[in-house]
């Protein structure tokens, strides 16, 4: 992988003896173990994933969802100040846990995190608390718009050529690790915690919003009119989001962290963007290498085929 940017994810084991690869080894190590400590609150919702399997949109409509669909007030506000993120990186303003830790009580903690579940706070591994929802998305489309921000994104390394950036993805030796690992480890808890823990697919989002709307609002346990799914829907369809200034993160290319002349955060929002990435015989690799991690998994992805 480049490093022209100078950063390059090193393994680093935590205080509990998970290891994983970060990028700004130490302090993001002392960050991962203070998440481990947070307290949780009954009432908390997080919203976590692997990096660029939708985050932004699902938390957009989790937000609508517990707040009456009122897409007026989610435009008062950056989705970032409606959400603490747990484990956000040190080379973004604002520390996410002290946030978190600062939330009012009588307000509904809302919480971003790409942390593999063994990175949660303890409480939340150890028993089911609050109410978490974990998006994922098929590996090659989620790779892909991960190499888009890797490009444009000026705190990650640089991705080099595609194949590269390929090979790294399905070693499991980008930020965060394996994409195999983080899924799957999410899935195998949600299959005991059905009350506490909801699997959201990126792709049934995509084919039926409403639907896949419906569910995370029963799952939830808030009870929502048609027509507030209807407004959720638009509100969070892609070409919405993509012009809403308050969740498509125009405030970071403003800054200078995203280069916009490379990239957009809100990038294609389709399925099967992979098609044009892969070649056949990368394609062919990987779809080996996919059938051989997910063997015995009871989870399906749709490729878009
Ligand atoms: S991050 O940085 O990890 O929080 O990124 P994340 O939000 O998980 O993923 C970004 C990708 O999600 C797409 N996106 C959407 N797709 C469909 N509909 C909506 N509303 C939507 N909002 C965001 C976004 O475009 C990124 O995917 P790509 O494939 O790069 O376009």
């Amino acid at each position: 992988m480049g490093d022209s940017r100078n950063i390059v994810p090193r393994e680093e084991t935590m205080s509990n003896g998970f290891t994983v690869p970060v990028l700004g080894a130490e302090k993001s190590r002392k960050n991962r173990n203070e998440v481990l400590k947070m307290r949780l609150r009954p009432d908390d919702v997080i919203v976590a994933s692997y990096p660029k399997a939708g985050t932004t949109w699902l938390q957009e409509i989790v937000w609508l969802i517990c707040n009456d669909a009122d897409a007026t007030l989610a435009k008062k506000k950056m989705l970032e100040d409606r959400y603490g993120w747990m484990d956000k990186p040190a080379s973004l303003p604002g520390n996410g846990l002290e946030e978190l830790n600062a939330w009012p009580r009588e307000q509904t903690r809302f919480i971003k995190t790409h942390a593999p579940f063994q990175l949660l706070p303890n409480e939340v591994q150890n028993e089911a608390i609050g109410k978490l929802i974990y998006v994922a998305r098929n590996p090659k489309d989620n790779c892909v718009s991960f190499y888009h921000f890797h490009r444009m994104n000026k705190t990650l390394p640089e991705p080099g050529p595609f194949s590269e950036f390929l090979e790294q993805f399905t070693q499991g030796n980008l930020v965060l690790g394996s994409w195999f690992d983080h899924v799957n480890k999410y899935w195998q808890v949600s299959q005991s915690r059905e009350r506490s823990m909801y699997f959201v697919l990126y792709e049934n989002m995509k084919n039926n919003s409403k639907e896949e709307i419906k569910k995370l609002a029963n799952f939830l346990e808030k009870d929502l009119s048609d027509a507030q799914i209807t407004i959720i829907a638009n509100h969070c369809a892609f070409d919405n989001m993509k012009d809403n200034d308050r969740v498509n993160y125009s405030r970071l290319t403003a800054s200078g962290l995203f280069d916009a002349n490379i990239s957009h955060f809100m990038r294609k929002g389709k399925v099967g963007d992979w098609k044009n990435h892969f070649t056949v015989s990368q394609s062919e690799e990987f779809d080996d290498l996919y059938r051989k991690k997910t063997e015995d998994w009871t989870l399906e992805f749709d490729f878009g085929l």
